[in-house]
């Protein structure tokens, strides 16, 4: 037995990555001093795993930016307006990741179901591939400098062509995955390479083959690991999947001569059974991913450490891993000082899971009473049996739910209701969020310094929502917001309110690039000691006639973009959080608010990899958020906002939610999805982006209008709204003043020709 994991975070324990590569974006250092930077967080990684007692320590799975942007340079298959720039290596994938001058970017898209997100290859019949390893040997020289073993880390060569698209000059029948002949020869050269160059392992990551895949496609899998399996020069082969079951993938793997196959048993536990019944295991392998790679509770090693056993008697060698990389977690739960011991003390980070492996690994190689500890240790990631995080109240409440709970009066009498409101036809809002502004971000930082006091504080807000207010006024929108001056992030704002949630002070995770994001920790079961947003919402409202909407976070997303406990099925923990919320409609309706909207910009984010899991999650999800919104009288206004794209796989959902209006991402995709829409029914309010806020670009009159006028074309006037695509937060006020009246002159134009 020996022990390893299957990637590591790359961004620093104090973010040491993200400011010296934003450092080189803006001038202020040179390439030498960020590979400097660079050299050393990898030096550190690999020590300290090494120093924890992993036998092996996972290669190549650093990245400036994103390790699918690296793999494209790796194969040679940078799309010629970025090689036409003449750059540098390094330079050519910054231009890939944030575009340059007239070129755009890659697209950027999420990592499977997680919150990573990776810049999406574009290939075409003329893609040549051309072998460029000096990354991968550089690491492996750095590592062995050290005196570590490592083993490379690559993208397996089905799963990148599987992630990338055609590009703009394909054929219109091109599929990337035509490819794949072409595509293994490099990768037949790279392991000749990775051999010479004392590699004893390399691990290829086949995670497409968790999700469905077509006969062909599977056949690939075979006929591909064959092939390389064959060449006379080569390290030995472990081939992952992760974040699911490998289904019809894992016999076909097995079948070839790969030396080694990684699983996650973590989120397929039901695999340990059956690879015991295929026979070809006894002379594989087996890397075993038994300790959660991407979210935070400690292990449950007593149960890790029976699989294992069993696993032992099953497989050729037995390696004891991370389900997958720890990319997906923060560095180390020791420097969260702040955080409550009871939460804790059930919490595992990436060191702590490699300690955790560690641990597994001595425990089933020695009788030093190790494994008797760790038997005995209890699972984690549950409230604990002495009632912390236990709400006896809030489990009855979700045990008592009914189906009309989840019910509103119909559509059209709602609809009526909602008369009073006395909005005209192509009604025009916002998303929610203004611009953050200096004296914004500074009033908030001077709060958490202690620099200013509570009241301070809540008297700069209030001059800033009054300032918002009468911009909106004067432009003429229709509904108005508060502008969220607030609010740092729309899921931390709520979970710091709720009880049951933790936040962190340094738990940050990579997102994309050099963003991160700082997931708050859902521990316990969730309610509302007090109300998070009316005060905001109802002083917004004393200044104007108009309709204030108020703001909230949607159950689903709550979910998606925190960590949260895995004892119970998601979609209690969701109904916990959609009481609440439907709580704090009550009390907003209450103050005289009138419009509630309720984001779930995540729904599609959590959407199950295999199709056979979609209709439980849809059900949970979509009456998760009927949940929320279900109280609201009809008089009351329920609209929702999504965003990042994709909507097809969930459009029956989108109309589940069953929201008097839908606001939804669709500048840049040319109103699609209002195609989709159409296509079920869908009949309640609509409101396409017609402002791309992702672009610095300010938009123009006529482009404005031909956005509302194909939109027109799908949605009558009375049910279409006009707004833009998403929150304004990111904006600033010279882009989104100009930007605000374009968008309602063009309504009100609009209106005069109706
Ligand atoms: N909030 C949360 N999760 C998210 C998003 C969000 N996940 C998906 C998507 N949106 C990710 N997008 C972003 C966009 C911007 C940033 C991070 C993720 C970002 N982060 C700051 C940084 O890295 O400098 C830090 C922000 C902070 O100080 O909290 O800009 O909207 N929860
Ligand atoms: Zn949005």
């Amino acid at each position: 037995t020996s022990t390893t994991v299957l990637g590591y975070p790359r961004i620093g324990p104090r973010r040491e990555l993200k400011h010296a590569v934003e450092k080189y974006w803006a001038g202020k250092i040179g390439a030498d001093e960020l590979e400097t930077v660079a050299r050393q967080l990898r030096a550190d990684t690999w020590s300290d795993l090494a120093d924890r007692g992993l036998d092996t320590v996972p290669a190549n799975t650093f990245a400036y930016y994103d390790q699918m942007l690296d793999h494209i340079q790796l194969v040679g298959a940078v799309p010629a307006r970025y090689r036409e720039l003449g750059l540098s290596a390094l330079d050519t994938a910054f231009a890939m990741a944030r575009g340059r001058d007239e070129i755009g970017a890659l697209e950027l898209t999420k990592w499977f179901d997680t919150n990573y997100h990776y810049l999406v290859p574009e290939l075409d019949e003329t893609t040549s591939f051309a072998l460029d390893a000096s990354k991968p040997l550089g690491d492996l020289a750095e590592a062995k400098a050290l005196g570590v073993r490592a083993r490379p880390v690559f993208i397996g060569p089905l799963t990148f062509l599987l992630l990338s698209k055609p590009s703009a000059g394909a054929g219109a029948d091109f599929e990337p995955i035509a490819l794949a002949d072409r595509l293994v020869e490099a990768y037949a050269e790279l392991l000749g390479q990775l051999v010479e160059a004392g590699a004893e392992w390399v691990q290829l990551d086949e995670p497409a083959y968790v999700q469905d895949r077509t006969a062909d496609e599977l056949a690939l899998l075979e006929s591909t690991y064959r092939r390389l399996a064959a060449l006379p020069n080569r390290p030995k082969l472990v081939v992952t999947t992760y974040f699911g079951d490998p289904g019809d993938a894992l016999p076909l793997l097995a079948a070839t001569d790969v030396e080694g196959i990684g699983v996650d048993l973590v989120s397929a536990p039901a695999l340990v059974d059956r690879i015991a019944g295929l026979p070809a295991f006894q002379r594989k392998t087996l890397y075993a991913g038994l300790i959660d790679g991407r979210n935070v509770w400690r292990g449950d090693l007593g149960g890790a450490l029976s699989r294992a056993t069993v696993l032992l008697g099953a497989v050729g060698e037995l390696v004891i891993s991370t389900s997958s990389s720890l990319l997906h977690v923060p560095y180390d739960v020791e420097v969260e000082t702040a955080l409550d011991p009871r939460v804790r003390e059930r919490l595992a980070f990436a060191r702590q899971k490699v300690d955790e492996v560690v641990l597994l690994g001595r425990a089933l190689r020695t009788d030093d009473g190790v494994l008797a500890d760790v038997a005995r240790r209890p699972a984690d990631g549950v409230v604990g049996p002495a009632g912390f995080g236990v709400d006896p109240a809030v489990r009855a409440r979700v045990e008592g739910l009914q189906a009309a709970d989840r019910t509103r009066a119909p559509y059209g009498e709602r609809s009526l209701a909602q008369e009073t409101l006395g909005l005209p036809p192509l009604a025009t809002t916002t998303i929610g969020s203004f611009p953050q502004t200096g004296d914004v971000r500074k009033a908030r930082a001077e709060l958490r310094t202690g620099a200013i006091t509570v009241a301070e504080y809540d008297e700069r807000m209030r001059g800033e929502i009054q300032r918002v207010i009468a911009l909106q006024e004067e432009i003429g929108l229709d509904v108005l917001v508060h502008g969220e001056p607030e609010r740092n992030d729309m899921v931390q704002y709520f979970a710091e309110q709720l009880d049951g949630y933790a936040a962190t002070e340094l738990g940050w995770v990579q997102s994309y690039g050099s963003r991160c994001v700082r997931p708050p920790i859902l521990y316990g079961d969730v309610s509302r000691p007090r109300p998070m947003t009316t005060e905001w919402a109802a002083y917004a409202q004393s200044l104007t006639e108009r309709p204030v909407k108020g703001m909230l976070t949607g159950p689903v997303t709550m979910l998606a973009w925190s960590f949260v406990r895995d004892d119970q099925p998601l979609g209690v923990t969701a109904d916990q959080v959609a009481l609440a919320l439907r709580d704090e409609i009550a009390d907003l309706v209450a103050a005289g608010i009138r419009i509630v909207q309720v984001d779930e910009p995540a729904l599609r984010e959590l959407l199950p990899l295999r199709e056979a899991d979609r209709k439980a999650y849809l059900e949970w999800s979509v009456g998760s958020f009927r949940l929320a919104t279900g109280g609201a009288p009809s008089a009351v206004q329920i609209h929702t906002h999504l965003c990042y794209s994709e909507f097809g796989a969930v459009i029956a959902g989108i109309d589940g939610l069953d929201a008097d209006v839908t606001t939804i991402e669709a500048a840049r995709s040319r109103m699609e999805v209002l195609a989709d829409l159409a296509d079920i029914g869908f009949h309640r309010g609509v409101g396409p982006g017609v402002y791309d806020i992702h672009s610095p670009r300010v938009p123009d009159r006529a482009e404005t209008q031909s956005l509302l006028d194909a939109a027109l074309n799908s949605i009558p006037a009375a049910r279409l709204w006009v707004n833009p695509d998403c929150g304004l937060k990111t904006r600033t006020y010279t882009e989104v003043d100009p930007a605000l009246r374009t968008l309602v002159a063009a309504a009100q134009a609009a209106r005069q020709r109706l």
